[in-house]
């Protein structure tokens, strides 16, 4: 699949090089050719060293959004989210950031589920760390089939490829790609701690290890997906990281879908911000198909993924100098 990166090759060109005229045959000709292969080959190397123009693809996106919601539903501790599982290991061992796991057995008020949390972490000249995460698993229904692909597939594709952007730019701060497990109640409604599983074990797992105050920022992408995208600023979110996704998202003419008006959302940024972490929920709720059979790849778009893609990737150089002042 072609992006962006790769159309520059065609730049250097060596063509006709196998052709009577062409080689170094003068001091002048030798310093022009050199010339211009030092220049391409700088171009050629530019993405992978500086803070060049990385672009979110969501081409690959929407690939791993198809492949996600082809496994079928997805819940927690089920043979689905398994093969999930394989599919985002397999995407980030390919692009040279193998996930870590953090795994274990959760009680909820149904039974006992194994849930894993993935972990890729992606260099930058601090060790602080910036997360940016989202679930993987699909809420559990049994009287009808729900495959999640704005709720728990669009999240899950949009950060594998993420990773792959992120990878090759020069982070300000190491980021850690999360994907989260247990984001959805076992019950059928949403409420008390049966929720958030996933998110609520990683904020412990860091206290415990005395690591919270590394952890500077979170950004949680949920039903990121919907073909009629229109996100909502969420109140419970810290206001001046929310500032800066939303003017990021203006500047780059996107205000259509990253709207003024504001709704309150319960989510896997509650326990992060419960520990004093700055964080801020990119999520559309006003979504027809949440919760139902039709929550399916015809409900979603590749455009919402890039519209997300392209806000996020233009505010992280705000959100990494307000984190370095
Ligand atoms: C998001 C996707 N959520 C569940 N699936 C969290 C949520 C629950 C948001 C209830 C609003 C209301
Ligand atoms: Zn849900």
């Amino acid at each position: 699949m072609e992006n962006a990166n790769s159309s520059v090759d065609p730049v250097c060109g060596f063509r006709g090089s196998s052709s009577r005229d062409d080689g170094p045959a003068t001091p002048v000709r030798r310093a022009a050719f050199f010339s211009v292969l030092a220049l391409c080959l700088c171009v050629s190397v530019a993405p992978f060293v500086a803070g060049a123009d990385l672009q979110f693809d969501s081409s690959r996106a929407w690939e791993h959004l198809r492949q996600l919601v082809a496994i079928g539903p997805r819940p927690s501790g089920s043979a689905a989210i398994e093969q999930a599982r394989q599919y985002i290991r397999k995407q980030l061992a390919d692009v040279g950031s193998p996930v870590a796991e953090q795994a274990w057995d959760q009680q909820t008020p149904i039974d006992t589920v194994k849930m894993v949390n993935l972990v890729a972490t992606l260099p930058g000249a601090r060790k602080e760390r910036i997360v940016i995460g989202g679930h993987y698993d699909t809420k559990l229904y049994r009287q009808f089939r729900f495959v999640g692909a704005s709720d728990g597939g669009s999240s899950a594709a949009f950060l594998i490829e993420l990773a792959r952007v992120l990878k090759d730019r020069k982070n300000a701060f190491t980021i850690e790609i999360l994907f989260l497990d247990g984001e959805e109640a076992r019950l059928p409604d949403w409420g008390g701690t049966d929720n958030t599983y996933g998110s609520r074990h990683y904020v412990e797992t860091a206290r415990t290890a005395g690591a919270l105050p590394t952890i500077k920022a979170f950004i949680l992408v949920d039903m990121i997906g919907d073909r009629d995208l229109a996100i909502r600023r969420d109140t419970n979110s810290t206001p001046w990281l929310t500032d800066l996704v939303w003017a990021a998202a203006r500047r780059r003419g996107l205000d259509r879908y990253f709207i003024g008006e504001s709704t309150r959302v319960e989510d896997d940024h509650l326990p992060f911000l419960a520990a004093g972490i700055p964080s801020v929920d990119i999520i559309d709720l006003d979504y027809d198909a949440w919760h139902t059979p039709n929550d399916t790849l015809d409900a979603v778009s590749a455009r919402s993924l890039q519209v997300v893609g392209d806000a996020l990737t233009a505010a992280l150089p705000d959100i990494e100098a307000r984190l370095a002042r």
